[in-house]
């Protein structure tokens, strides 16, 4: 079904004017909102990125003082963390599918999804005053006393900043689980949603659980810094390994914010990219579910050296190898699926690839992390850098990458050109491994994290990793002009320009306003390709 030949309005004619989009209910335009956000912050955190690498091209602190070094890897690191790894996949990605794809008119509550927007961006652009005013410099780890005691830096602020942004994924995980649980379409049972709907639902989850924990925590270290009450800081009567456990139960979990929605949109690739139905669909449905509870459990892996007693840390230890055994059952099953199928390799499936190959290097390096003896060596040093940079920029934003490349035509009606897709696709891989590898070398041979001078023996992995990281830059800029140039002389795009199955593909594209001119009904099983 082709209507590229005829016109028909759609959610972005829907009103052109500054005002239809700021208060838009539409869960679509609310995420080309989160697109506009998350990108502007993406491009800020990069920013940060930069400067520490060139600083750390060289073995002295020469290019910014250490004061100035440490504000630069905690703003790097707050704004990356909180402001676009987390929001990326589900706030753009999953406003834009979730309800498509179980042929809902909207989400549940499209009013308090806009308001979800403008929590977002309204702790962020405090968060960005509080950099202005001064910074802040404790690492994104907050960790106390240092962080509620001594710090001279804004974090105080900072903290409001992120609070604030809190309770913007508690509602849009709310939103997503009501959404899910009451507005599929007639035929549309849990076991025909599609998997990237299985992991929004997994992600909502650890939104509502673990965000409440973070945000109070937070605003505990604030309460010790601004009224001297004593929780953390020993001198006080507090106790600072408390935070580290509240932190880390929510900040561990987060982790998987990040992946599940990547590992959603690489089930969706791979079956479309493969023809063929996900292999073990149920048991990639339901590892989503385990990662998110085993997820809760693991947070002492983090704190090996941080007093635990040998038995908690047997315990942690233990656990921690558990959640990779569901990760790994995905990562099975795709292999599995793509097994004999007929595997095209335009650029989003460029992605899965890339994805699969940096998270099983960061999963298995976190395998390495999670026994204790290879622990406490490389604790605090670039080793550690190297496994959450290969989860979290090459798993999260490898597909955050791929899935907005396979949903753009869907989401503008345009097609970007795929040549150069392919080009950026390889430049990042490239650029990303080069950038992360020798990290994990020079992390094994002793130097510590967040240090802004180093011994001169370790200079020729720092010049690799700088290397790496312009020609990830390069990478990461070329979509900029593809995609862009895409909208203004792309050509249209047809409904179903993949051939891909689910019922987004039924829409026209860009989708009508309310997704669908006729209400769906669903009759058959998810990503039925061999019909
Ligand atoms: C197979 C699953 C995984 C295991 C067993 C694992 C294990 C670990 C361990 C033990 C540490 C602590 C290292 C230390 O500080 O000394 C660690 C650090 C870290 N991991 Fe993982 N990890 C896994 C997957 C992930 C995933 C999926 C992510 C992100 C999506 C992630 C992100 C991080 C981060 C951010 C840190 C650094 C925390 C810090 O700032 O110190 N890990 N991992
Ligand atoms: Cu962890």
């Amino acid at each position: 079904m082709d209507t590229a030949a005829t016109p028909h309005s759609n959610y972005l004619t829907d009103g052109y004017s500054l005002k239809s989009w700021l208060l838009t209910r539409d869960h679509k335009r609310i995420g080309l909102l989160y697109l506009f956000s998350v990108t502007a912050f993406f491009l800020l955190g990069a920013f940060f990125a930069g400067i520490i690498r060139l600083e750390l091209l060289t073995p002295a602190g020469d290019l910014v003082s250490s004061d100035i070094y440490n504000r630069l890897f905690t703003m790097h690191g707050v704004v990356m963390i909180f402001f676009f790894l987390i929001p990326s996949i589900p706030s753009v990605l999953g406003n834009f599918l979730v309800p498509i794809m179980i042929g809902a008119k909207d989400l549940a509550f499209p009013r308090l999804n806009l308001l979800s927007w403008y929590l977002y961006t309204f702790g962020g652009l405090f968060t960005l005053w509080a950099l202005v005013t001064g910074g802040v410099d404790t690492g994104w780890t907050f960790y106390t006393p240092y962080s509620s005691s001594f710090s001279n830096s804004n974090v105080a602020l900072v903290i409001v900043g992120i609070f604030i942004n809190g309770f913007s994924s508690i509602l849009t995980g709310l939103n997503f689980i009501v959404t899910i649980h009451k507005m599929r379409a007639p035929g549309m049972t849990w076991f025909r949603m599609p998997l990237f709907v299985w992991a929004h639902y997994a992600t909502s989850l650890i939104f509502v659980l673990g965000t409440p924990v973070i945000a109070i925590t937070l605003l505990m270290v604030g309460a010790e810094r601004v009224l001297h009450l004593g929780i953390f800081d020993p001198k006080l009567g507090g106790d600072p390994v408390l935070f580290q456990h509240l932190f880390w139960f929510y900040s561990h979990p987060a982790v998987y914010i990040m992946i599940l929605p990547a590992m959603g949109v690489a089930s969706e690739l791979v079956a479309a990219f493969s023809r063929k139905a996900i292999f073990g669909y149920e048991f990639v449905a339901f590892s989503s579910l385990a990662i998110a509870v085993f997820g809760f459990l693991v947070w002492g892996h983090h704190m090996f050296v941080s007093s635990e007693s040998v038995y908690s840390a047997m315990a942690f230890s233990l656990l921690s190898f558990l959640v990779a055994i569901p990760s790994a059952v995905k990562v099975f099953n795709w292999s599995a699926t793509m097994y004999k199928g007929s595997i095209s390799f335009e650029a989003p499936m460029l992605y899965v690839f890339g994805f699969i190959g940096l998270f099983m290097i960061g999963g298995l390096t976190g395998l390495f992390l999670a026994a204790i003896a290879v622990d406490v060596h490389v604790t605090d040093t670039y080793f550690v850098v190297a496994h959450f940079h290969y989860i979290m920029v090459g798993g999260a934003i490898m597909m955050y990458m791929g899935g907005l490349h396979f949903w753009w035509p869907k989401i503008f009606g345009k097609l970007y050109n795929e040549f150069w897709a392919q080009v950026a696709a390889v430049t990042i891989f490239v650029g990303f491994n080069l950038t992360f590898f020798p990290q994990f070398i020079v992390g094994y041979l002793g130097m510590p994290r967040r240090y802004h001078a180093y011994p001169p023996e370790f200079q020729l992995w720092n010049i690799l990793s700088t290397a790496g990281a312009t020609v990830l830059a390069v990478g990461y800029a070329m979509p900029a002009f593809y995609l862009l140039h895409s909208l203004f002389k792309g050509k249209r795009a047809p409904s179903n320009p993949w051939g891909a199955k689910g019922l987004e593909w039924e829409t026209t594209s860009p989708p009508p306003t309310h997704n669908f001119e006729t209400p769906p009904v669903v009759t058959e099983p998810p990503y039925n390709y061999a019909k």
